[in-house]
């Protein structure tokens, strides 16, 4: 049985208990992951607490624009520094420990009968820390914290505002997603009411892509497969391409949305090299039915139905086929 989540009134009284705070989300750090952790920090700064937010990796450059984002530390610069001490320290949308690495756990001395509180939205969560809190309809973590920001009655500044509507977006697909729900629009309401300016923060997000990103694109369209009558598509980023390139962390946030968004499109996936040899695998699909979280499972990754992700060994071309054959297999039978 799923064990119950931490109530509301229990993370606020452990947060407002606490001193010093500290923040950690998942390596390679999206939209969601960062505007929640900006968002929270900011929130607990404004009621007095002092508040360490690390990474495992740098701020992607697409995401400096986040206010409070230059103070993120990264994970190993902070151990090579000597462990900070907390007295609370808070996991934001990371389904499993092993999705923070070894080093986001080691920046932080956790206080003598300090807790752990994990906040997430993945159903493949593991439950790994003292307190949790899941919520597999959430559609962002983003949108977990301005629910517990405002049961709480903490203020929210404008940057924090600014971190909530780019974590809500990003992990919405700009509103798009059906896990996007009226809840999810009334809370970006009323961060436009209270003075967000959604124009200028759309433009950071979507419009404001180096060059290289396009180029890239370019590439990899050049070998697009097309699978199942153009039920699925799939590209792969080698790093030979990646390094032709001259990828930077983020450069392929929201690439898969591009051929994800042909109408025969089921399912899409992007392949990517990584520089250990591992294979990244990114999948989204637009069919409960065709669930891509129990797909990436079979390899031992995770996520949700509609997006989910995986991490395969190499070489790149015997990944994909793998992968691509159980996709196959749960194809049969869909429209
Ligand atoms: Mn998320």
């Amino acid at each position: 049985m799923t064990p119950a989540n931490a109530s509301f009134q229990t993370l606020i009284g452990l947060l407002e208990g606490a001193a010093t705070i500290g923040i950690v989300s998942h390596r390679r750090p999206d939209g969601d992951a960062l505007g929640s952790c900006l968002a929270l920090g900011a929130s607990l700064a404004a009621i007095g607490k002092t508040v360490h937010i690390v990474n495992d990796d740098p701020v992607p450059d697409g995401l400096g624009f986040l206010p409070g984002s230059e103070a993120i530390r990264v994970a190993a610069t902070v151990v090579a520094g000597g462990a900070l001490p907390v007295d609370v320290l808070v996991s934001l949308d990371a389904a499993g420990a092993d999705r923070l690495s070894e080093t986001a756990w080691a920046a932080f001395a956790l206080a003598e009968g300090g807790v752990r509180i994990n906040i997430d939205h993945h159903i493949s969560n593991t439950r790994f820390a003292d307190y949790n809190y899941v919520d597999a309809i959430s559609p962002a973590t983003g949108q977990i914290i301005y629910e517990l920001i405002e049961a709480a009655g903490w203020p929210l500044p404008e940057g924090a505002r600014v971190a909530l509507y780019a974590a809500i977006s990003t992990d919405t697909g700009s509103f798009r997603y059906p896990s996007a729900t009226g809840q999810t629009y009334r809370i970006a309401a009323s961060l436009i009411d209270a003075g967000l300016d959604v124009g200028e923060v759309n433009r950071q997000l979507y419009e404001s892509y180096p060059l290289r990103r396009l180029l890239l694109l370019r590439d990899l369209l050049q070998d697009l497969e097309i699978h199942a009558d153009g039920r699925v598509v799939a590209v792969k980023l080698t790093r030979r391409m990646a390094e032709a390139a001259g990828l930077q962390a983020g450069d392929t946030e929201g690439i898969i949305d591009v051929i994800r968004s042909v109408d025969s499109v089921i399912v899409a996936i992007l392949f990517e090299e990584m520089e250990d040899g591992k294979i990244r695998v990114s999948s989204r699909s637009k069919s409960p039915r065709a669930d891509v979280g129990a797909i990436c499972a079979v390899f031992g990754g995770g996520g949700h139905t509609l997006a989910a992700g995986t991490r395969m060994a190499g070489p790149i071309d015997a990944a994909a086929t793998r992968f691509l054959h159980e996709v196959s297999q749960r194809l049969d039978g869909l429209d």
